[in-house]
């Protein structure tokens, strides 16, 4: 069982400890932040903060712009403080961040300048921004400050740290919030169990600090072990390649798509410092896992999260690792399968996915918690199946089976076995109404480039690789996929017919 004092501040914990020579961050041009570094530049913001612009504990603080050690400083000044940091993804626009602002009661925001005209185009009252990054005076890093350590804000362990914003693939954003010791039980659970980093890795990957995903990835699961991580701008599969190689990249955080696209660039780069990679964000499909093991030789660690619980809680390190499955839950954490009155359903059948553990889900002034938290289960919306030995086998999201002609299809199973198909780039199957059957599975479908668009080759692979009641009556070939900001495929668009 984790146990932290009953007084903590997660940045103090964070930012203490390591030798201040050793690296931080580091970024595609300049030097390296130092430890040193980054705790002068975050009480510089801190100092800021508190006192020019009269933020004050509890006090709730927007934060926007690219992922980079600024941002991650700001972050970290705020928690110092004994704020809120609401981080926001740079893609959210001005309507979404109205909306956020109004849920979370948001009066300060710490602006990329760059980021800054959605923002402001947002018009939200009451709200003071602050950019940092340009060449204004009144620039947040040009604003006079004592260079003196900044003392961090005697917080409770259970105080507010963040409050973290899901759309969920569709509808009202909700705030999820988290405590000072939810940020370190993340680290010390997924990241200390499975991970287990060293000081010398340098940590990568593309969920910007926005998403709880890369937050913990980038920030702080590296900053916990007193390791270092490279904080890219732009971090699609193009640009991390290179940087892989450059900067000595050792854990990777990435989703499958992107291990997919990365397959088909691998050629000519070097990715030997690789020796931990990360799959989450979505379920990662078995015939991904095996291409990227037969390249590399990496055993990719597969993973769900969540924002509500804010990281990862089923995953499985090294051997234990079974592609096709999740893996099993991570010390600290608890897992079981339920139905719908929340009873257990017996190893083998599929079933809501339900979890509890160090981290609980705490949506702010939002109604939808009943639905989430049931009998003190952390109910996720996935199917899954437990397997008698204990792996967690992912089905589909609740919604995502398929109902036709009264077969169960789940959508991703078949998406699996297109993906083994080598002209099949992305794909996605779900339900369409249909007067006899109830539903029918389609199957939108991204091809490599110059592949020919055939739905019969399609149809007569897959019906080589399922029972055929699970081949999709129908094929859509698209240029790409619809996603959300974090990359998360909206399936509820191409329910709609893809144009919604
Ligand atoms: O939402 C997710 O998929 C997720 C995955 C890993 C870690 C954190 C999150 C929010």
């Amino acid at each position: 069982e984790l146990r932290y004092p009953e007084r903590l501040n997660c940045a103090a914990e964070l930012l203490g400890g390591t030798d201040p020579a050793r690296p931080a961050f580091h970024t595609p041009a300049g030097p390296a932040w130092t430890y040193g570094d980054l705790r002068a530049r975050v009480d510089r913001v801190a100092h800021v903060l508190t006192g020019e612009l009269g933020v004050v504990p509890g006090n709730r603080v927007l934060l926007r712009g690219p992922t980079g050690p600024w941002l991650a400083a700001c972050w970290l000044a705020v928690l110092k403080a004994g704020a809120v940091a609401v981080t926001v993804l740079a893609q959210q626009r001005p309507h979404e961040l109205a909306t956020i602002c109004e849920i979370a009661r948001v009066r300060h925001a710490l602006c990329d300048v760059r980021a800054v005209d959605d923002l402001a185009k947002a018009a939200i009252p009451g709200l003071r921004i602050t950019t940092y990054g340009g060449d204004a005076p009144d620039d947040l890093l040009r604003r006079p400050a004592p260079g003196t350590p900044y003392p961090a804000v005697d917080t409770a362990a259970d105080d507010v740290a963040l409050i973290a914003f899901t759309s969920g693939t569709t509808g009202r954003p909700k705030g999820c919030m988290h405590f000072h010791r939810d940020v370190l039980a993340t680290a010390d659970t997924f990241s200390a169990h499975v991970l287990r980093p060293r000081p010398d890795d340098v940590f990568a990957g593309s969920p910007p600090l926005g998403f709880t995903f890369g937050l913990g990835g980038l920030v702080v699961f590296p900053l916990r072990a007193g390791a270092s991580a490279l904080l890219l701008e732009q971090a699609g599969p193009r640009q991390l390649l290179p940087a892989i190689a450059e900067h000595r990249v050792s854990v990777l955080f990435t989703a499958p798509t992107a291990y997919r696209a990365m397959l088909d660039e691998l050629d000519g780069h070097d990715v030997s410092s690789l020796r931990r990679c990360v799959s989450a964000g979505e379920n990662l499909p078995a015939a991904t896992w095996r291409a990227w093991r037969e390249r590399t030789g990496l055993r990719v660690i597969n993973g769900i999260g969540a924002t509500e619980l804010l990281h990862i809680f089923i995953s499985a390190a090294d051997e234990r690792i079974r592609p096709g499955t999740t893996g099993v839950p991570v010390p600290g954490w608890q897992a079981r399968v339920q139905d719908a009155h929340g009873d257990p359903v017996p190893d083998g059948e599929p079933g809501l996915l339900a979890v509890r553990g160090p981290v609980g889900c705490r949506y702010l002034a939002d109604p939808r918690q009943r639905e989430y938290v049931r009998g003190g289960w952390n109910v996720t919306g996935d199917t899954y199946v437990r397997e008698s030995d204990g792996y967690f086998r992912y089905v589909a999201r609740a919604d995502d089976m398929i109902v036709s002609a009264g077969y169960n299809i789940a959508g991703p199973e078949v998406e699996d076995a297109l993906l083994r198909h080598p002209d099949v780039v992305e794909t996605a199957v779900v339900g369409r109404s249909d007067e006899a059957r109830g539903q029918v599975a389609v199957a939108y479908t991204v091809l490599r480039e110059g592949a020919a668009r055939d739905p019969e080759a399609l149809r007569a692979f897959l019906t080589r690789e399922l029972t055929p009641y699970k081949c999709p009556r129908e094929f859509v070939f698209l240029d790409a996929l619809p996603r959300t900001a974090t990359g998360k495929l909206q399936r509820f668009r191409l329910r709609a017919g893809g144009d919604q």
